[in-house]
């Protein structure tokens, strides 16, 4: 079993110890109820500790047995906190690190809780679809209040254990120890102290009121509304507590029951929990083990101090990491300089960024025009010119200055890792590192991994990429790698539906209907519709009999690049992000069609949605059948991450699955016989058709 027993005088000690974080499966939850079980027949047994071995008294209920029926195998939850609070001696919660979800909820069905500071205190459940389901709801506003508990329940954030120990009238914590390493010591002398208290206090037995009940939780109600307009689970965190404050303890606790077990059902729920392990799941490479041993990287150069060299400065910076920046002149590094500057002092003026530490990070950051400085740096990221020649130029002088042993990143977005590697004598330390703009602001980092890549290379990456808060996703070569391989036909489909009928604004508006925070269009318009533009024209001369609408090359012609001309599929007003639709355009479309000998026809809002997302399912279903992406979940991650994919879909990969791939592919099968679509394109990958014959998911 994951937790044992020991018994120092006249003190049991129950520690739960189930790496990484005590995750109370159903091993941890026997553990406890067996200790429990032998101190209260030990007579010379007159008070018990509980305790976490490791990194966290406890991360909660075990996600990993989400789904499965060990989460609801007796002792469940409930029961294992109904052993703790009916024991005839009292027990003691000696808290450190992390108490999380369902370990605060055991915490508070302790008779007694001493924690030591720097505690990450919180009920998570929300972030992941649900409430907290072991009583949380009506525990925690009984110890804190009604108002900062239904604020930790609503938001899942930690708070600090020492200022929840401030809170006036506070009954979470009874005791606060002097730091972690003298809880364990404090915490006996404190059962000792105990022992004989008798009745044994129980949180169930506390008031829990709140003087303008109905006005509250009306403002309550308003303010989740605001927060959660794809989530579910909020508004239903404000129903629980406010059970907790107009029902007796058991009624509380059946309304909080029955709340968790629909919520758990919910599809928002099971893609917030998929998107949990995913995203861990992500940082493990099939064939580098995790212990693969990994480079040391105490400092880095990068190459070019434009938007990208700057931005990925900015993360290093952040992490503490040295940086040496590279340009060709002195004005490109002031400029670079300036533009980091700029940054920091936006956030230090709203309170972001402290001033001091914002001079800490520059203090870390050196520049030089000569490749020679960075002889001593560990690791060089490359952000300049996405043109192959310049990259060729700058890797042989890379190859030139490196030590022995340090890699060499290449930003780019869309050319070849392994050509870039070839212009080396050391392929193997060479990996693409694909940031995504504003790269001091996007969590995704796409790690190219080139045929000759090393393992220690992919692991030490990757160790780096967490170091610096990224999320790591590692990607084959490619055109486009996953996620801008994606898009690209997902901007086709786009285009073929203005041709078809629809306008950008119906396009855009269906789309984020569906959760997306902007729709192709509006995207074009930020990013830059010259940026597809010049995509566009190197896919005519590559692949000349591939399909695309001409309507955006005739919004470029016009030089209707997007926000940065003020104008592009929609108008725009200086200094707003309004996307105000324009006539113009529309007259610009319907022109085209015409030209084409179309009639537009009515087109729903539900093709809209199937086409644009479909088109990413299939072209995801190629990409993770040549092997460029390793598992579903990964592709889910990155255009979550990338590509602003609504998180309470889970991503295009666990959205199909809950959609159906049988039902996926029928639709395909409907687009590929509309004669304006591509039907080569909508023929299923053979990895997907494989799926439905054998009736089974991507994930
Ligand atoms: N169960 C199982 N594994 C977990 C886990 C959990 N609750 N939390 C983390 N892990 C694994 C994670 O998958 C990773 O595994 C490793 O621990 C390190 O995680 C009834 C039902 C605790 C603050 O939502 O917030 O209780 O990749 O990389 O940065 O009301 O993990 O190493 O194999 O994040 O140090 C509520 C979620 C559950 C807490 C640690 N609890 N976890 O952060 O490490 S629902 C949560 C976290 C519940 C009850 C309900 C963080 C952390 P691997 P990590 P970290």
């Amino acid at each position: 079993m994951t937790a044992h027993y020991q018994v120092h005088g006249d003190i049991a000690v129950i520690t739960m110890n189930n790496p990484p974080v005590n995750g109370l499966g159903l091993s941890t939850r026997l553990g406890i109820t067996d200790g429990m079980a032998l101190a209260n027949a030990d007579a010379a047994v007159k008070a018990i500790v509980i305790t976490g071995a490791g990194k966290a008294f406890s991360g909660g209920a075990d996600i990993k047995e989400f789904g499965t029926d060990k989460a609801l195998q007796e002792p469940n939850l409930n029961s294992v906190i109904g052993v703790l609070e009916n024991s005839d001696k009292p027990v003691i919660a000696a808290i450190h690190s992390v108490v999380m979800g369902g370990g605060l909820e055991l915490a508070l069905g302790c008779h007694y809780r001493i924690a030591a500071p720097g505690t990450s205190v919180a009920l998570p459940e929300v972030k992941l679809g649900l409430l907290p389901g072991a009583g949380g709801t009506q525990r925690l506003p009984r110890v804190l209040g009604v108002e900062p508990a239904l604020n930790m329940i609503v938001s899942g954030e930690a708070i600090k254990s020492e200022m929840l120990a401030m809170l006036p009238g506070q009954k979470l914590f009874d005791k606060m120890a002097a730091s972690a390493e003298s809880l364990a010591e404090e915490a006996l002398a404190f059962a000792r102290s105990v022992a004989d208290a008798r009745p044994l206090p129980l949180v169930r037995k506390l008031p829990c009121k709140h003087p303008q009940g109905d006005a509250y939780f009306q403002f309550a109600r308003n303010m989740v509304k605001g927060m959660s307009k794809n989530f579910p689970a909020p508004a239903k965190c404000v129903d629980a507590v406010e059970a907790a404050t107009k029902k007796k303890f058991e009624d509380g606790m059946a309304t909080e029951r029955e709340i968790f077990i629909n919520l758990m059902w919910t599809p928002e729920s099971k893609s917030l929990r998929h998107l949990f392990l995913a995203e861990r799941a992500a940082s493990k490479i099939p064939d580098v083990p995790s212990d693969t041993a990994q480079r040391a990287i105490q400092s880095i150069a990068v190459i070019g101090a434009g938007t990208m060299g700057g931005g990925i400065t900015m993360n290093f910076l952040n992490a503490g990491i040295p940086v040496k920046m590279l340009e060709m002149k002195q004005e490109a590094l002031d400029r670079g300089i300036a533009t980091i500057r700029k940054n920091y002092e936006a956030q230090v003026k709203k309170g972001k960024l402290k001033a001091d530490k914002y001079e800490q990070r520059m203090a870390l950051l050196s520049t030089t025009l000569n490749y020679d400085d960075l002889t001593g740096t560990d690791m060089v990221i490359e952000a300049v010119f996405e043109e192959i020649g310049v990259k060729e130029a700058v890797f042989k002088e890379l190859d030139r200055v490196m030590k022995p042993g340090a890699i060499l990143a290449s930003n780019t977005s869309t050319l070849d890792v392994n050509k870039i590697a070839s212009f080396t004598k050391r392929p193997e330390d060479v990996v693409g590192l694909h940031f995504f703009s504003p790269a001091n602001v996007m969590k995704l980092l796409e790690v190219v991994r080139g045929e000759k890549t090393a393992r220690d290379v992919m692991a030490t990456v990757m160790a780096v990429a967490k170091k610096i808060k990224k999320t790591a996703v590692v990607s084959g070569v490619c055109d486009g790698f996953i996620g801008n391989r994606m898009i690209e036909q997902y901007g086709r489909q786009g285009g073929f539906l203005l041709d078809e009928g629809c306008t950008p604004a119906q396009v855009d508006k269906a789309i984020e209907k569906f959760g997306f925070a902007m729709g192709p269009f509006r995207m074009g318009d930020l990013a830059g519709n010259d940026i597809g533009w010049a995509i566009r024209k190197r896919r005519y001369q590559e692949k000349p009999n591939m399909k695309y609408s001409k309507t955006a090359d005739l919004l470029c012609e016009k030089g209707r690049f997007g926000q940065k001309t003020g104008a592009g599929w929609y108008d725009y007003v200086a200094g707003k992000r309004d996307a105000i639709p324009n006539a113009e355009v529309v007259a610009m479309i319907e022109a085209h069609r015409t030209s084409l000998g179309i009639t537009p026809r009515k087109i729903s809002d539900e093709e809209i949605v199937q086409r644009l997302v479909f088109s990413l399912v299939n072209e995801a279903a190629h990409i993770l059948e040549e092997g460029i992406a390793n598992k579903a979940s990964d592709i889910d991650i990155v255009y979550i991450f990338g590509y602003g994919f609504p998180a309470h879909r889970g991503g295009p990969m666990n959205y199909a699955d809950q959609v159906g791939l049988f039902n996926v592919v029928q639709a395909m099968n409907r687009f590929a016989r509309n004669p304006m679509d591509d039907a080569n394109f909508w023929k299923p990958a053979p990895l997907l058709a494989r799926l439905v014959a054998e009736g089974k998911t991507f994930n």
